[in-house]
């Protein structure tokens, strides 16, 4: 074998090498799995980058429904007031009783975003929980 072909074998394997350790396209986003019990949030604390994609797997131990809102704080005021229907978009989820809901969102710039649920008096029990970004 000459030297060039002894590099073209050492260049393929690199390549085969690189390409094993490619990643699919959806595995820049990482999955955060919530508990739903007693009606609070396991974890009720996150913390993610700026600019990250987080799939959000919730499972709800409960016997009765929960739902998942992730927004700011004039987000969660509204959805206690019921000013807007649910689930209408990406971090809003509808958690069936023993169920698993899944909903993805992109997070943006630093800061503190809130999650909870807000069925009658779930938000006030402490049915709730941060994300820290940045
Ligand atoms: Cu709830």
């Amino acid at each position: 074998m000459n030297l060039r072909r002894a590099l073209g074998v050492v260049l393929a394997a690199v390549l085969v090498a690189a390409a094993g350790a490619c990643r699919p396209a959806d595995e820049g986003i990482r999955t955060v799995e919530i508990g739903l019990r007693y009606s609070r949030f396991t974890p009720s604390a996150i913390t993610v980058e700026e600019g990250e994609t987080v799939r959000f797997v919730l499972r709800n131990e409960d016997p009765i429904h929960h739902e998942f809102i992730l927004g700011d704080a004039e987000v969660q005021r509204i959805h206690e007031v019921g000013e807007e229907p649910h689930h209408a978009r990406p971090g809003e989820a509808s958690v069936p009783a023993g169920g698993t809901a899944v909903t993805t969102y992109r997070f943006g710039e630093a800061g503190t975003l809130l999650f909870g649920c807000h069925l009658p008096g779930h938000w006030s029990y402490g049915m709730r929980g941060t994300v820290r970004i940045g």
